[in-house]
């Protein structure tokens, strides 16, 4: 039976970044989540012809909420859904099975690297018939459904055993449960020498993957340990847990703490790779060692006839504009297409689409190619794994060797949490406004050749988008601004610094940095409008 149930709106269903993330006692308030799927469901035309995959990262409130999704999707008469078993899939593997069976869209619950349970965060990435996450239009269409919706639609039954491989229907919408495991595997093993890497892993090199208690644990292990023989206990925190087992799970230096602790000490493994909740991001460790996400997307592409699926070629490489310019030298000097987008992989769909790039990523900790429209934390270790196995150079050496031939871009991002969402709007629209005449004005040894918004125009739709503010000097650094999109508490101020050297290669960033990050605070007038004297997070 069919419930047409009133409701009445929510007005805070705008999807940021990878689309709508909430605190996990928003999004369980009552008619919220059905509100929000309802809202999708009214933006697509002939539902009863539709397809749609459905998981998560296995965070607190995803047991509920895809029940949920398969109720109102079959009150809606959409024609299929296909579901992870246990509801789990990766970000990287749904966006596989979605383009594998020309889907029209995915729902992937996850917050993505926010932490979870009933304090923490709680999402859902929709993505459409492309494989990645819906444009912009298309989530402000949802958003407009939001502030006047009156009703949803859902049917009255018992929940589903999402424990099996199987299908069954509910009224006339057919559900399939999935492995969310093997097409993935699969094309992991299309891409990569699987061989080579198991003849690395099988040697005595000692690696750990920090699954970080998010989806990519069973991922890993069937992978790492089954398919490429190494050692069982290889995969750390490889249990999906709805709290993470109370991590924070972003690979980066401060919360990846142990895994980095463990690299920094003598009894480092010689590579270590973490990823994040839904298994989009990664971070790359070697001993004492760790690899700036910019310089990773640089070293890769430098790097891409190692590995089989790219050997005869690349397209064209793509960084989000707050990503540092180091992929920029590699293009450069491989004569393959450059470009740079606003941040969200969203806008490397069309690049991709179009042939124009190969491979594409972001300082958020996330690289990726064109094989599906995500970024993917397990392709960039099996990357690695490969350079590794291919060259027999440890992680520093491969980097080292990469800034001998390319030069250094030392990065640094600083985040500033929790500040009340007016005054970093204020904050960004008093600095835009004062952009150009900063051009010619020097501070602490640097001079601004230039300063501006980034402006985006897609070449396939014709939109433009606005993102983040950039101050250029003269000596090649840089320093970008841009408000999160994918925070939960209040507004976060992302300033993204970096100093391009051809000497001094081996130097610490915070060091290197120092004054330039002086620079960043004083340009946007940081501690005065934000009451804080430092950032809250470096990374
Ligand atoms: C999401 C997007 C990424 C983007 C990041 C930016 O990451 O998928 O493409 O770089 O957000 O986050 P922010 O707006 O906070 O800087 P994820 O891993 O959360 O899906």
């Amino acid at each position: 039976m069919i419930d047409i149930v009133k409701t009445s709106p929510y007005l805070d269903q705008k999807m940021g970044t990878a689309g709508l993330r909430k605190k996990t006692s928003i999004a369980m308030q009552k008619n919220y989540f059905e509100n929000f799927m309802q809202s999708i469901f009214n933006t697509i035309p002939e539902l009863s012809k539709k397809s749609f995959l459905v998981g998560g990262d296995g965070r607190y409130y995803n047991a509920i909420a895809i029940q949920k999704i398969i109720k109102i999707a079959a009150a809606n008469g959409v024609k299929k859904l296909y579901v992870g078993k246990d509801g789990l899939v990766s970000t990287p593997a749904s966006s596989h099975i979605l383009l594998k069976n020309h889907l029209d869209g995915s729902f992937v619950l996850s917050a993505s690297h926010n932490p979870g349970g009933i304090d923490g965060d709680f999402g859902i990435k929709y993505a459409n018939a492309s494989g990645g996450q819906c444009q912009p239009s298309e989530s402000a269409a949802i958003f407009e459904q939001t502030k006047t919706i009156t009703e949803y639609k859902i049917v009255d039954c018992p929940d589903f055993d999402l424990s099996e491989i199987g299908t069954f229907k509910c009224n006339q919408t057919e559900i399939e449960v999935i492995d969310p495991y093997v097409d993935y595997i699969q094309l992991m093993q299309s891409i990569f020498d699987f061989n080579s890497i198991k003849k690395l892993l099988t040697s005595g090199f000692r690696f750990v993957f920090d699954a970080m208690n998010g989806v990519t644990g069973p991922y890993a292990k069937k992978i790492f340990e089954e398919i490429l023989g190494a050692p069982k206990g290889t995969v750390l925190n490889g249990k999906p847990l709805e709290d993470f087992g109370g991590l924070h799970p972003d690979p980066n230096l401060i919360y990846a703490k142990s895994l980095v602790d463990l690299m920094y000490s003598d009894k480092a493994p010689d590579f270590a790779a973490a990823n994040d909740g839904d298994g989009d991001r990664n971070m790359i460790l070697g001993k004492q060692f760790f690899v700036c996400p910019s310089d990773c997307l640089a070293i890769l592409t430098n790097n891409y006839k190692l590995i089989p699926a790219y050997k005869n070629g690349i397209f064209g490489v793509a960084k989000s504009a707050a990503t540092s310019l180091a992929v920029k030298h590699v293009a450069e000097a491989l004569k393959i297409g450059y470009y740079e987008v606003p941040t969200g992989w969203k806008y490397f769909i069309h690049l991709m689409d179009t042939n124009r790039i190969t491979f594409c990523g972001e300082e958020s900790f996330g690289t990726g190619a064109s094989y599906i429209r995500e970024k993917d934390g397990i392709w960039a270790t099996l990357f690695w794994l490969s350079i590794i196995a291919k060259t027999h150079k440890s992680i520093k050496e491969i980097a080292v060797t990469h800034w001998q031939q390319y030069g250094r871009n030392y990065y640094l991002r600083n985040d500033y949490e929790a500040i009340p969402q007016d005054i970093a709007d204020k904050l960004m629209a008093d600095l835009e406004q004062k952009l150009p005449a900063l051009t010619g004005k020097t501070l602490k040894g640097y001079t601004i050749s230039k300063a501006h918004p980034l402006i985006y125009n897609d070449p396939v739709d014709n939109t433009s988008t606005k993102n983040g503010l950039i101050i250029h000097f003269t000596n090649g650094s840089r320093i970008v601004y841009r408000l999160s999109g994918t925070g939960t508490i209040g507004a976060t101020l992302r300033v993204y610094i970096e100093r391009y050297v051809t000497d001094k290669l081996l130097e610490d960033p915070q060091t290197m940095l120092k004054d330039l990050e002086e620079v960043s605070r004083i340009i946007a007038d940081i501690p005065a409008r934000t009451n804080k004297e430092k950032p809250d997070i470096i990374t």
